[in-house]
């Protein structure tokens, strides 16, 4: 079902986003969005009614090539992202998972250390080999200057999944294992590393060319347990990647870590590091940029408004990290509702009448 789509003349080979990832210069800012294939596109939306469930349309590698490649046909961005879960890899290790529609993601709970014999890395592997061909696939299919991400969800992020059994606003299932059994919950968090940083090899070797771990819920935790559940979890995972593939770029997301991102940067060892809405970019570019490339941070309801207001914020954050290595992205990811005649208007802006 794949096709290869043809580059536009005129490109070197070269990948904005690996340029910028290992320092080099670059004409413009690369850019990708979060969430860039996805329910605000009617292809994504045709695809997944005929595939009938996400899990079949992120375990079918003919279907996971294809959604991936959909956002690339439209908008030629910098970078494709592997199209799946992060809770596939729960999912891996013996944990039962659906997605239900309009609900999320409903996992069988693991409320505690009794529940941790109920996983196993046995099989892991073989769970997720669509997953490996997809990427392998993936790479053959893009363009010459498209760079392939591959990532996972960092262990603290999965592990609020994993405890709730489903996504939660404040994540008080995780919250309340790990302050009253911080020894048992870390013991789901060292599964996690290990499986995760397995994982991501692996997409390393089938071709994914950088990784983002997704921390999505690392604001969630008082600064007291930052250290322990999010920045020491991601730099084990960090320490090993670099350890077998030393120039392979790593880019970190702990969404919503306010001033604690200066240390997350400093300490896991990251190349790039996603910031999220609410962080000011003109904060960032100042205290980030001088310790790593920096990725962000259009809030994606201003794509849903579009016009003079995302203009203006496109702008903003331009002019902020004008002479950083920058990565431009959203914040967070493409809500479904994204006119993409916005998406449109965005790409152009960022291309600045390339192409
Ligand atoms: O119905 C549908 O079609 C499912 C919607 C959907 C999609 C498009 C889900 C369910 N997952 C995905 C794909 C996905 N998830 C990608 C693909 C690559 C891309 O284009 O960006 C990625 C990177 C993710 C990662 C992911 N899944 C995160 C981390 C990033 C983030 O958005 O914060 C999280 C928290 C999840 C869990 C998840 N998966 C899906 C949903 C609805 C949720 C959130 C559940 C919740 O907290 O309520």
């Amino acid at each position: 079902m794949e096709t290869l789509i043809p580059s536009p003349s005129g490109h070197t080979n070269t990948k904005r986003l690996l340029d910028v990832l290992s320092g080099k210069p670059v004409d413009r800012a690369p850019f990708w969005f979060m969430r860039q294939a996805g329910r605000y596109l009617p292809e994504y939306r045709a695809l997944r009614a005929r595939a009938g469930s996400f899990l079949d349309l992120a375990y079918t590698p003919d279907f996971a090539v294809e959604v991936t490649l959909q956002p690339i046909r439209r908008f030629h961005p910098d970078a494709a992202i592997l199209f799946s879960d992060i809770l596939v890899v729960p999912h891996a290790l013996g944990q039962d998972l659906a997605f239900r529609e309009g609900e999320g993601p409903v996992l069988d709970p693991v409320a505690g250390v009794a529940d941790l014999t109920r996983l196993s890395v046995k099989g892991f592997h073989d769970h997720l080999k669509p997953v490996y061909e997809t990427v392998a696939r993936l790479r053959e299919a893009l363009p010459d200057d498209v760079a392939l991400i591959g990532f996972a969800g960092a262990p603290w992020t999965v592990a609020t999944y994993m405890v709730a059994g489903r996504g939660t606003s404040d994540q008080a299932p995780a919250k309340a294992w790990a302050y009253g059994d911080s020894e048992g919950f870390q013991a789901l968090i060292d599964l996690l590393v290990e499986s995760t940083g397995d994982y991501l090899e692996r997409q390393v070797e089938a071709g994914a060319e950088t990784v983002q771990i997704f921390d999505t819920w690392a604001g969630s935790l008082p600064p007291s347990q930052f250290a322990r559940w999010v920045i020491e979890p991601t730099k084990a995972i960090v320490r090993r990647l670099k350890q077998r593939f030393p120039n392979v770029p790593v880019i970190g997301f702990p969404r919503g870590a306010g001033p604690l991102y200066v240390r997350y940067v400093r300490e896991t060892g990251v190349d790039a590091v996603g910031i999220d809405t609410a962080l000011p970019a003109d904060w960032a570019a100042e205290h980030l940029s001088p310790l790593a490339a920096v990725q962000g941070n259009l809030d994606p309801q201003l794509v849903v408004a579009g016009g003079a207001a995302m203009d203006d914020d496109v702008e903003r954050i331009q002019s902020a990290f004008r002479g950083c290595r920058h990565i431009f992205n959203l914040g967070h990811g493409f809500v479904p509702n994204t006119p993409v005649a916005h998406v449109e208007a965005l790409v152009r802006r960022l291309k600045g009448g390339e192409e």
